[in-house]
């Protein structure tokens, strides 16, 4: 058995991802003045102690990945698209496995637009990434995001099939959406089989406690944890949500007990 070293991007088997690739993704219109700068995300993760890896596209991690940042594990993201409309969703290979690893990664993130007519192109730039890097003892987390023209990507029966995708491809950590739907969830850990999966943060959610309150559904429902970008770092109290998150996605505390520490 394949086993890539998964291990170093949880605590206590769990997972708690720091996302900050959206400047590629979504353009800084995501930004304002303070986490515009890369240099502020890698504080928060850095200082509130809670995040068991951060995830960034090469630039960010060339540039910003240094001294004591390289305590947290870094997933480099390995391909990427920016939000320019498109009829046919591809997110294109722009760094090599051995560059990430050169800029300190300890994972590899690579997206995946399940059902874009480029499907076919993601997958094989996907399998050679999935080769490279576990030969390098490197885990895979692949964002499996379906998307396309015929697409309903909040489907239960779409996330389902690219919770199995993850799985059928070699993927490691599998980041996928939530709707809501916990059963559904549930399901989707039971086609990933072995393959984990984490659930992506999503736009910024105007009260906090929500937020808690969702982390605690999806990893009731099977999730080992959460990739978040947004719902932290645009925070008016980045750290303090970080920490009211570790508190439920962690050590699973209750949302109301963890807001606590929102004060
Ligand atoms: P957020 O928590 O900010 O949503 O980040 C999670 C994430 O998966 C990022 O890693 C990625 O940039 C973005 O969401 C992709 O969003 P979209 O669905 O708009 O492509």
């Amino acid at each position: 058995m394949t086993q890539a070293n998964v291990g170093k991007l949880l605590h206590k088997g769990k997972c708690l991802i720091l996302a900050y690739d959206q400047g590629l993704e979504h353009g800084p219109t995501d930004f304002d003045e303070r986490n515009v700068d890369p240099e502020f995300i890698f504080n928060i993760a850095y200082e509130s102690r809670v995040f068991t890896a951060i995830a960034c596209q090469i630039g960010i991690a060339e540039k910003y990945y240094h001294g004591p940042y390289r305590d947290i594990p870094l997933i480099v993201k390995v391909n990427g698209a920016t939000r320019f409309p498109k009829i046919n969703p591809i997110s294109t290979q722009i760094c090599s496995v051995e560059r990430a690893i050169k800029a300190g990664a300890s994972a590899i993130g690579f997206t995946i637009y399940d059902g874009s007519p480029n499907e076919p192109d993601m997958f094989r730039d996907f399998a050679k990434v999935v080769e490279q890097a576990h030969d390098y003892g490197l885990p895979v987390v692949a964002w499996m995001y379906p998307r396309g023209p015929n697409v309903n990507d909040m489907d239960n029966r779409v996330l389902a099939y690219a919770a199995r995708i993850g799985l059928e491809l070699g993927a490691d950590i599998i980041k996928v959406k939530f709707n809501g739907d916990e059963e559904n969830l549930k399901w989707m850990a039971r086609c990933a089989g072995r393959t984990k999966i984490v659930i992506s943060g999503g736009e910024k959610k105007a009260n906090e406690l929500d937020f808690l309150n969702e982390a605690h559904k999806v990893m009731r429902a099977g999730a080992i944890g959460i990739a978040v970008g947004r719902n932290v770092w645009q925070s008016a109290k980045p750290y303090s949500v970080a920490r009211a998150l570790g508190a439920v996605v962690l050590d699973g505390k209750a949302p109301l007990e963890a807001a606590q520490l929102l004060r």
